[in-house]
């Protein structure tokens, strides 16, 4: 007994001491100071993985090598070879960039526990270009960011750097980020004023030794608005110079500037076909203008506008027919859905469609769609389900990361991005967890073929040293925490939206329920009911050969699984078909059980979830713990939302009773449809009282 209690105050004053705020992210080693580093030559990057070795390595002597030899050249600039040799280890990379992520990707494998006895190891990039998307606007408010204000003082800069910015690119470096897109999509043309761009030239000064290169979003009405011509007529002289002149003072400021991130004729933002030009038109004259300078452009594909029948379609329609008419410094970039982010979409059908224009694929890190920071979720499994998808564009194996990787198609530019889930708070990205899917992101970047355990893994082990006083007890924990990353995302979808179903989410803010949202003149496609379509007969928008025929969009081998509502996956049923109620599915439970099924299930589990993090009590730094067990619990009861408000809702129309053995609402869906979310206390919902019977 005696012992017992001698333990337990052990184990308070660990946690006590230990307190850590998130803000190292999954850099949290002690330095060392220990070890022997040599360098062939001298760099600022070269300099800085010195440094991160000489601070954190513990082990033999280090070797940093820049070598022209064939073997290693093969590797890119960015890749490197790690080899144990007699007594040392050496890094090898024909860049300086390439010995950077060779130290950083030593410095894991030392984290992690590897075994680092005899290394041989070869990496290099799977694309080139892997870039984050900051949603920044230049008040400092984030477009769906869910921590905190933006990390750019703007105001401040460029006379002083915040320490956070230094911070920043070393996290990012050590996973292979080399981009960074500073601000929102939606643009303010004020970016590119000399005032501003004096400011972007201190980070990217800041970010040069690192690898990163900065990029701006552009508003495509600049050249009227800020250049105060009449008119941005991407055909119009003027305005031609006008982005030439542009782009030649940037690169000026800027020699390494990396190029433009393009959201035209999108949700009411000007584009080309303001002036009756297409987006070949519009991209190909930025791309000339950055042409000199070897700046590429990344133009959006997510283009919809709410006369057609169906929002699914819109992108593939809008692009496929510009196949090969892109200047060679186009990237097209891709929402990794055809509708927007939801929690599972099928893959977008252009990815691999188009066979003489590259494109990229665009994740979105910040959680707009699931929970915002107040929802535990590892995103990973849910990118691997994209990148792994088929296109069978050029026979089996056409997967999409083939096919934006440059393995099927020839393409000069190969691209990823991710829309960033980083502010101002101190850990960074709100939840503690959500710091993994900035770090999946990068590592997925780096190395697709990476999988989502795998990568789980790793962050945990560098995130939440989880080596508590008892070994075999930690090891459990964390086996039990890297399985919940694993399901969180499947967890999610299960109880806001499971079968394929989607976009039911609160008008405008995203988080809660509202299936039943229906404002009267508002965008049709913005409405829940535009996706959902339920009726006494049934559930789900009718995408087949006999509805909207989006289906038709994907490649023939595809097209016919998609198109038969007995073979479509029921993960997907509902986003291709309007099933009726009483359809069996593949469980065997007609689709209004199954439905019942997978709400109550996704709702049940985050308790689980709480008890997994119940169970690491002892294992995990106090602040971090009870910062956790906080959102779960928000969490938990917006799960049972989710459940309550859409099942409540779909009964309705189906008319049928819930299955026996589920768990019965808490809440009543009248209340429910009254309460309007107060968006600006999220982490503190009311809504709690208010649905309480
Ligand atoms: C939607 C977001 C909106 C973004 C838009 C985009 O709701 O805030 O501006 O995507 O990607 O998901 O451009």
């Amino acid at each position: 007994m005696k012992r017992l209690f001698f333990f337990a105050l052990i184990c308070i004053y660990c946690r006590l001491l230990c307190a850590e705020d998130g803000s190292r992210l999954w850099l949290r080693s002690e330095p060392a100071g220990t070890a022997e580093v040599s360098v062939s030559a001298d760099s600022p990057t070269l300099n800085l993985a010195r440094r991160e070795l000489q601070a954190y390595w513990k082990g033999s002597p280090v070797k940093l090598e820049r070598t022209g030899n064939r073997n290693i050249r093969e590797l890119t600039p960015e890749g490197f070879e790690i080899r144990t040799e007699d007594n040392h280890l050496v890094i090898r990379s024909s860049g300086d960039q390439g010995i950077l992520y060779g130290a950083f990707h030593l410095l894991r494998l030392q984290e992690t526990g590897a075994d680092l006895s005899a290394l041989d190891i070869r990496e290099k990039p799977s694309y080139q270009y892997r870039v984050l998307n900051h949603w920044d606007n230049l008040d400092r408010t984030v477009e769906r960011g869910y921590a905190g204000r933006s990390l750019w003082l703007w105001n401040e800069l460029p006379g002083t750097l915040s320490p956070r910015y230094e911070m920043y690119a070393r996290a990012n470096a050590s996973l292979g980020i080399n981009g960074t897109v500073l601000n929102n999509v939606n643009a303010s043309p004020l970016i590119l004023s000399a005032e501003y761009l004096e400011k972007v030239k201190a980070l990217a000064g800041l970010f040069r030794p690192y690898g990163i290169k900065v990029y701006l979003a552009i508003n495509f009405s600049s050249p009227a608005e800020l250049g105060g011509l009449d008119t941005s007529d991407p055909l119009d002289p003027a305005v031609r110079k006008w982005w030439k002149d542009k782009a030649k003072e940037i690169y000026t400021l800027i020699p390494d500037f990396g190029g433009f991130l393009v959201k035209a004729n999108s949700e009411g933002l000007p584009g080309p076909q303001d002036f009756g030009r297409s987006h070949v038109d519009g991209a190909n004259m930025i791309a000339d203008a950055l042409k000199p300078f070897k700046g590429i452009v990344m133009w959006r594909a997510f283009v919809y506008e709410p006369e057609d029948d169906d929002r699914a379609k819109q992108t593939y329609q809008e692009f496929v027919p510009f196949d090969g008419q892109f200047r060679d410094n186009v990237i097209i970039q891709v929402k990794n859905g055809p509708v927007d982010f939801q929690p599972r979409e099928p893959f977008s059908p252009l990815l691999g469609a188009m066979k003489k224009t590259p494109t990229m694929v665009e994740f979105q890190i910040t959680q707009e769609y699931t929970g915002f920071s107040n929802h535990l979720n590892y995103l990973a499994p849910i990118w691997k389900e994209c990148l792994e998808s088929d296109t069978w564009q050029q026979g089996e194996g056409s997967t999409v990361a083939r096919v934006t990787d440059g393995s099927v198609y020839p393409q000069k530019l190969t691209a990823i991005a991710g829309v960033a889930n980083i502010g101002d708070d101190i850990n960074w990205c709100g939840h503690h967890f959500a710091q993994s899917n900035w770090y999946a992101f990068g590592r997925l970047a780096w190395n697709h073929r990476l999988t989502s355990e795998e990568i789980a893994g790793e962050w945990l082990k560098q995130t939440f040293s989880l080596t508590g006083v008892e070994q075999r007890n930690s090891v459990n924990v964390y086996n039990e925490i890297k399985e919940m990353m694993l399901t969180a995302n499947e967890t999610i979808v299960d109880y806001m939206m499971p079968l394929g179903l989607h976009h039911l989410f609160a008008f405008g803010h995203h988080y809660g329920p509202e299936p039943w949202c229906a404002i009267p003149g508002a965008r049709p496609d913005w409405m829940p009911s535009y996706y959902h379509k339920a009726d006494k007969e049934g559930v789900g928008f009718n995408r087949s050969t006999s509805g909207s025929n989006a289906v038709s969009q994907y490649h023939a081998s595809l097209k016919e699984i998609f198109n038969d509502p007995l073979r479509c996956p029921d993960e997907l049923l509902l986003w291709f078909h309007h099933a009726p109620w009483d359809h069996t599915m593949q469980s065997g439970r007609t689709l209004w059980d199954e439905m019942c099924h997978r709400y109550s299930r996704g709702a049940a589990q985050v308790k689980d979830y709480q008890k997994v993090w119940e169970n690491a009590l002892d294992f995990i730094d106090s602040q971090r713990f009870e910062e956790v067990r906080h959102r779960l619990k928000i969490q938990a009861r917006d799960a049972e939302w989710w459940r309550d408000g859409c099942l409540l809702y779909f009964q309705e129309f189906s008319g049928m009773e819930f299955p026996q053995g589920m768990d019965a609402p808490v809440h009543e869906l009248k209340n429910m449809r009254k309460y309007k979310l107060d968006i600006t206390n999220f982490e503190n919902p009311t809504y709690e009282m208010l649905f309480k019977k």
